[in-house]
């Protein structure tokens, strides 16, 4: 049994979604990521100087594919945000997709602010933490710095959103103590509850950004750079919309989940909404900006682990293998792994 279950300690107030309802929804066109991103915006610019930035002008901000379709960027800067970015997939019936993110400017080394969720007729695929920028498991002080005041809020959400089986064990690096990895099925409740999530965690976000002071070493800075870039390079390089996949194999809906590699149904989303190249484009220069400024390092530089002998880059998600079929940290935030009671 995964140890971190204790939420008697921690008051649920769940607000609107304090009333059960696991009701399917039937039409799941009635469900919108664009509510999460509304909020995100509306509560950055009541903490801070939020300025449109003007990366997105380089994209086209909204294609529609089929007709119904439609994909929406938009990006920001504030005065300790480098690039407050969203990237939403919505109108088709049976699929949608946000990949919503905030990523410091160097001179501050607070989290990155993840939300990673696809959703389809049967399933729902849901990343959503303040992931750190520096390693939690061998930098205590990190890890105290930023996550023991919100064990509680991870606490609060373990039991509703509980760990979603196992995962590629090298994304646990760059997860923090109260991510929420999970996966469920389409209900109204469930997405009320995923709102609620969003929303607790973003301002959670929003209040550490508000405290953050800048740092005074160069040293400093641009260590936290190189944590920055190696994350960007990693989910450039290892995320869903990344493209280096060539394979466009048709799978029936029922087991799109099951049997697709990791790479293929961003690659296939994004390649069927603007191209290969544009997709591409937009992977590298617009979702995970930073990666040809904050350093010159390479993805092998970063993960030597997945060289080819011909040296180029291993295409499977994972070497390791997946891993963690519970959640690795218990209830006081200490890294248990695999070692679950
Ligand atoms: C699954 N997405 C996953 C999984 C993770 C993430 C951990 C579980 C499977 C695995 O570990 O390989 C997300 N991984 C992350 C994030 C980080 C990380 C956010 O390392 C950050 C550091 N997801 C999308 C898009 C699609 C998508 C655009 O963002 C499709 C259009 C789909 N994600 C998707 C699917 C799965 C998945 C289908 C299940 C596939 C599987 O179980 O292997």
């Amino acid at each position: 049994k995964p140890p971190l279950l204790h939420t008697s300690r921690v008051s649920i107030t769940l607000h609107s979604c304090s009333r059960r309802n696991t009701r399917p929804l039937t039409e799941a066109s009635a469900f919108s990521y664009q509510k999460f991103v509304h909020f995100a915006l509306d509560e950055t610019k009541r903490r801070t100087h939020l300025v449109s930035s003007p990366l997105k002008d380089n994209f086209i901000s909204s294609i529609p594919m089929d007709g119904k379709t439609q994909l929406q960027i938009l990006s920001f800067e504030a005065p300790k945000i480098r690039l407050l970015r969203s990237l939403c997939v919505e109108g088709n019936e049976t699929m949608k997709v946000l990949d919503f993110a905030a990523f410091p400017k160097p001179e501050f080394d607070l989290p990155i602010f993840c939300a990673n969720f696809f959703t389809n007729a049967n399933t729902n695929i849901v990343v959503l933490d303040l992931n750190p920028l520096h390693d939690v498991i061998s930098r205590r002080d990190y890890k105290e710095k930023y996550y023991k005041s919100l064990l509680p809020l991870g606490l609060k959400y373990a039991e509703l959103l509980p760990w979603g089986g196992k995962i590629t064990s090298e994304s646990l690096r760059f997860f923090s103590p109260i991510v929420i990895w999970t996966r469920f099925s389409p209900s109204e409740f469930n997405y009320e509850v995923l709102y609620c999530a969003f929303k607790d965690y973003f301002k959670a976000w929003l209040d550490l950004m508000d405290l953050a002071g800048e740092e005074a070493s160069a040293d400093q800075i641009l260590h936290n750079c190189e944590a920055q870039h190696r994350y960007l390079a990693w989910r450039a390089e290892k995320q869903p919309f990344s493209l280096t996949s060539g394979r466009t194999k048709m799978i029936g809906a029922a087991h799109f989940v099951q049997n697709m590699s990791f790479k293929d149904p961003g690659h296939r989303v994004l390649k069927k909404l603007i191209g290969e190249a544009n997709a591409k484009d937009l992977v590298k220069n617009f979702l995970f900006n930073g990666i040809d400024e904050l350093g010159s390092k390479t993805f092998l530089d970063y993960f030597p682990e997945y060289q080819c002998e011909d040296g180029t880059v291993n295409e499977k998600r994972s070497i390791i293998g997946k891993s963690f079929d519970h959640r690795p940290w218990d209830a006081a935030g200490e890294f248990v792994g695999n070692n679950f009671r």
